[in-house]
């Protein structure tokens, strides 16, 4: 690879501030919606320095006039379709086009139409054009972005409008997650220009257009964003909101929040205010209560001239109405001390990758319901809207994850790592802010938080996440020992990762009692706030027995699980308050010594069949709702899960 040079240009690209506003993209009276799914026009670029794209700017014409391609579905990760390795494992920039006609109506010239293409995600950095003009760029992975493009769709009416765009899932120290490039300099042992990513995280970096991709239109004077925030006490509830419009200082605003009966049971206008809801059905978890994932709709009403034509603009924003506090003991939701029985899980799937696809989330969300499992992390970056709302509509309560992870050398813990973390931030609050599924952020996953640096970086960073939401707990997970972590004063809850009897002390299930409790008694001895055991588990490969129980068979891994188990029930008395096992499915990773096609510490296969480990999960999961439930024994009636 000459010098470089495709390298230099993601680190020369610019990255502006998050616009204001990014409310899901629904259909509503006064908005329209075109998903751009399927296949997509692609190109991987294997020139030298991966940067003929640009030299010969392949967003001027279509793709297929300056060169081969294939068809890409969308969204799916584009490593594991083809037959090609150099494809799987490809690194730097690749390219995507897909030609689209709008319906006329979207492109009459009166400027009251706006028109707006929209990412659910793409890994890692996105440049776009429409129609050979760049409309944005985005760094970052698992976040949505936006660009309004009516005024190229509108200059010619009737002809195909061409998207282009050039993804890098190039990481570097300063991305989230950071990696590094190695060149391999020795011309003994390796090719000319040959170099490798390095990254310090444990899941395969999969890259492509992983999440919907939407064309949607609003008035020209539009709902850009809405915060709501809800108390609630002795029967009365508040919702507060806040409006923001764009495109005029003249409009009026009036709002309605419809319970599910569709019966309007509080209104108000303008731009913020406080709704007072009488008797109100809060938002409660799955298995905490017989009607969970409570949500009203709230529908806010826009009207605004322009030019003497009305315009109107409609959304509806669910919200449930809940609460949540910490205390040094207890996780508190609506009151109530909350469990966290659940997983972890990564967005990953045999084909499709980190594509978002919804047999797969589907099938995943009827496993968690016959787990019984409340609650999972978004481990370990924020995962698609359609899986949010669905969390959402089931009462599954999440820590929300930014892609903070795999951060571990000095260098990420500079300026330039911390300013990019703090955009991510706001891009993840400002997309996800109304979720009541929601409970609290987590800022990373285990980085090297006993360096020096870690001390203001997650000072910095936890304080600047608290003023973007003050109604929510915030934390980050680590496995560094509590008496070098340097992040941990700063975090609300405590979540730890531990390993005991597989990566320390292998083999040897007898120290786990001793040692599990040594380490919750530590970190609650000294920071008096409650904990959550936010990872642990063991590999096994399917179908492997050995009794006893040896490393990699089904029976280790329920063995190890029952001795966690053993601990937990002592201190979830005291001030344990949850237990996410690593992992939900098997996932998969970098090749490796330790990786036998992926990480094996899925309670459920990467297809999603149970090992051993998962009925024993399932029995324990159902014993502790039905211990902890005011309800009569739910342990039978699973379809509570379904509406
Ligand atoms: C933990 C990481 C997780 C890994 C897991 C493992 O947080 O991402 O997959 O270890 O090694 O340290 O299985």
């Amino acid at each position: 690879m000459a010098g470089g040079c495709w390298l230099l240009l993601l680190l020369a690209l610019g990255r502006a501030a998050p616009p204001a506003g990014m409310l899901y993209p629904r259909e509503t009276p006064s908005r329209e919606r075109k998903e751009l799914g399927g296949l997509w026009s692609f190109r991987a670029d294997f020139s030298p320095g991966r940067d003929a794209g640009f030299v010969q700017r392949w967003y001027r014409q279509p793709l297929r006039q300056t060169g081969p391609v294939i068809d890409m579905p969308v969204p799916a990760s584009f490593n594991d379709i083809t037959q090609d390795p150099s494809l799987e494992n490809y690194i730097g920039w690749v390219w995507y086009e897909k030609e689209v006609l709008l319906p006329l109506r979207w492109l009459q010239e009166d400027f009251n139409t706006r028109v707006v293409l929209r990412f659910g995600s793409a890994h890692y950095y996105s440049i776009v054009w429409v129609n050979g003009v760049q409309v944005m760029e985005h760094e970052g992975g698992h976040l949505p972005f936006e660009a309004d493009i009516s005024s190229i769709v509108q200059s010619s009416p009737g002809t195909p409008c061409r998207i282009t765009v050039a993804l890098n899932n190039t990481l570097t120290p300063y991305t989230l997650p950071p990696g590094t490039i190695q060149y391999m300099n020795d011309k003994t042992k390796y090719p000319k220009n040959y170099f490798v990513q390095n990254i310090r995280f444990d899941f395969f970096n999969y890259a492509g257009i992983h999440r919907p991709v939407v064309l949607y239109t609003t008035p020209s004077v539009y709902i850009d964003d809405i915060t709501v925030t809800t108390t609630s006490s002795d029967n009365v509830a508040m919702v507060q909101y806040q409006v923001s419009v764009v495109g005029s200082t003249l409009y009026s605003l009036s709002l309605s929040l419809r319970d599910q009966e569709g019966k309007v049971v509080a209104t108000g206008d303008g731009p913020a205010g406080v709704l007072k809801v009488l008797n109100p059905n809060l938002w409660w978890p799955y298995l905490m209560h017989e009607n969970p994932g409570y949500r009203y709709s709230l529908e806010v009403k826009m009207q605004a001239q322009v030019n003497g034509a009305l315009l109107e603009d409609l959304y509806t924003l669910p919200v449930g109405i809940r609460t949540v506090h910490v205390t040094s003991t207890q996780f508190l939701i609506n009151g109530k001390p909350f469990y966290f029985h659940g997983v972890n899980k990564h967005e990953d799937a045999d084909i499709r990758g980190k594509g978002f696809d919804w047999p797969v989330v589907m099938k995943d969300f009827n496993l968690l319901r016959w787990l019984g499992a409340n609650s999972f992390r978004t481990s370990h970056y924020p995962y698609a809207e359609e899986i949010m709302d669905l969390c959402d509509a089931y009462g599954i309560v999440v820590i929300d994850e930014c892609p903070g992870v795999g951060i571990k050398i000095p260098e990420s813990f500079g300026n330039k790592s911390l300013q990019h973390h703090l955009v991510v931030m706001e891009e993840l609050i400002r997309r996800d802010k109304n979720r009541p599924s929601v409970v609290m952020w987590s800022v990373a996953n285990e980085p090297a938080s006993e360096l020096p640096p870690a001390a203001y970086y997650f000072k910095t960073l936890i304080a600047h996440t608290k003023a973007l939401d003050p109604s929510r707990p915030v934390t980050f997970v680590t496995d560094v020992n509590y008496a070098l972590d340097l992040g941990a004063p700063y975090v609300d809850v405590i979540c730890v990762n531990s390993y005991f009897s597989w990566y320390h002390d292998p083999g040897h299930l007898e120290v786990i009692p001793l040692q599990l409790t040594t380490q919750f008694e530590n970190w609650h001895k000294t920071y008096q706030k409650p904990i959550i055991q936010s990872e642990y588990g063991a590999d096994s490969i399917p179908g492997l027995h050995s009794d006893p129980p040896l490393m990699f068979s089904e029976e280790y891994q329920k063995a190890l699980l029952r001795e966690y188990h053993s601990v937990f029930d002592k201190k979830r008395k005291e001030y344990v308050i949850g237990e996410l096992i690593w992992n939900f499915a098997d996932f998969m990773t970098n090749q490796g010594t330790t990786r036998v096609l992926g990480n094996k510490k899925g309670i459920f296969t990467r297809q999603r069949q149970p090992k051993s480990a998962a009925f024993v999960l399932r029995e324990r999961y159902w014993k502790i709702a039905n211990e902890s439930s005011c309800l009569p024994p739910i342990i039978k009636s699973h379809t509570l899960f379904l509406k």
